[in-house]
């Protein structure tokens, strides 16, 4: 672990150089997703040919713990859901800006949160200031495209489809824009729906929700400025970036603030890995998955004590962990020349007292 954090702290020392040491933003910030007048600043130079109609606008960097609550209905309903397409510019590492493809200004979009059986009508809104189609391609549907098809829509358009969620789990949902679908997720259009089965889910203390997804730029990681997507490289597999909540370190201390839980606690994440390319081998240092449901599939018994789960591009995670000691759990994909080279990290803080016979120094 030692390595690790060594080496973690100069890959710190590199933003800091870069003059990267007033970017960090406190957490409360992070509930300004939705653009306001002064984000509405036109990039002067060097951003692309549609930079003028692209507003620049707060991070994109989804809070892990604004997330529907669990479900403790019995019976069905109806949901009426909106995802608004939100075109933007934003940091995705310190002095570094890209242009932002998102639903509802954030990285991964919102978690929604039904129960299988429940109903819903889901409309996805394109704003007029857009300058691309987008749609929603979603795997908890039974339907053509999951529905790509039914939302596609042109900026100033809104569509809404029906659904019955009729099986239970934890799936992706994402744009699938016809021929670029690749690069629309890769620069941030997916997210999560879950849904609960009947007999709800085993209860848990806290609650956090994840993103991972690699990014192509034309710059490296640590470079300045305003990076331009690279359709080269993407089609090299070769991301500049890879990244939890769309943006380097992005739940860290130094960044957007890491997850807090307390000793004694047991934790749910959901992670959901929008790719498009990579597949993650999602692992807790320090700690292991208690519970584990591959594929996010919630309808099966979990696996028990799992230490690195591959989460493939197009599906999602879901696990449990106990905490029996204080700690702070790095969250990572193993494949660690993603957390050292190309800025995933998420860290969970866990507070409260030691436990000598579990662990001691
Ligand atoms: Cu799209």
């Amino acid at each position: 672990m030692k390595q690790f954090d060594i080496a973690d702290m100069s890959r710190r020392n590199l933003f800091r150089q870069l003059g990267a040491g007033t970017a960090a933003v406190a957490l409360s910030g992070l509930a300004l997703h939705t653009a306001n007048a002064a984000d509405m600043v036109k990039v002067a130079t060097g951003a692309g040919k549609d930079s003028g109609r692209v507003k620049h606008g707060n991070p994109v960097v989804a809070k892990p713990t604004a997330i529907p609550p669990p479900i403790h209905r019995s019976h069905s309903i109806h949901h009426k859901i909106k995802l608004s397409v939100d075109e933007r510019y934003a940091e995705i590492a310190p002095g570094a800006f890209f242009k932002f493809l998102t639903f509802n200004g954030q990285v991964p979009g919102p978690m929604l949160r039904v129960r299988e059986g429940d109903t819903v009508a889901f409309t996805l809104e394109n704003p007029t200031g857009s300058t691309l189609m987008h749609n929603v391609d979603m795997h908890a549907i039974y339907g053509s495209g999951g529905g790509a098809p039914a939302t596609l829509v042109h900026p100033g358009e809104s569509k809404t489809e029906f659904f019955t969620a009729m099986y239970p789990g934890a799936f992706i949902y994402h744009c699938a824009v016809v021929p670029n679908m690749d690069m629309h997720i890769s620069s941030g259009m997916y997210g999560m729906i879950v849904v609960e089965p009947k007999h709800g889910l085993q209860k848990v203390d806290r609650e956090f929700y994840l993103g991972q997804n690699e990014v192509y730029t034309d710059k490296n990681f640590g470079a300045q400025g305003t990076l331009q997507f690279d359709w080269t490289r993407m089609i090299a597999e070769d991301p500049a970036y890879v990244l939890f909540n769309g943006a380097a370190d992005a739940l860290t201390p130094g960044r957007f603030g890491a997850m807090k839980a307390s000793v004694g606690e047991t934790i749910r994440v959901f992670m959901v890995n929008g790719g498009p390319n990579l597949t993650s081998s999602f692992h807790p240092i320090g700690n292991v998955w208690t519970d584990a449901w591959p594929q996010g599939a919630l309808a099966n018994p979990p696996l028990h004590y799992i230490q690195t789960q591959s989460v493939p591009p197009g599906s999602t995670f879901v696990g449990h962990m106990k905490l029996p000691v204080p700690e702070t759990i790095k969250l990572v994909d193993h494949a660690l020349s993603r957390v050292m080279r190309k800025g995933l990290l998420a860290e969970i803080k866990v507070s409260g007292a030691a436990n000598q016979r579990i662990f001691r120094s």
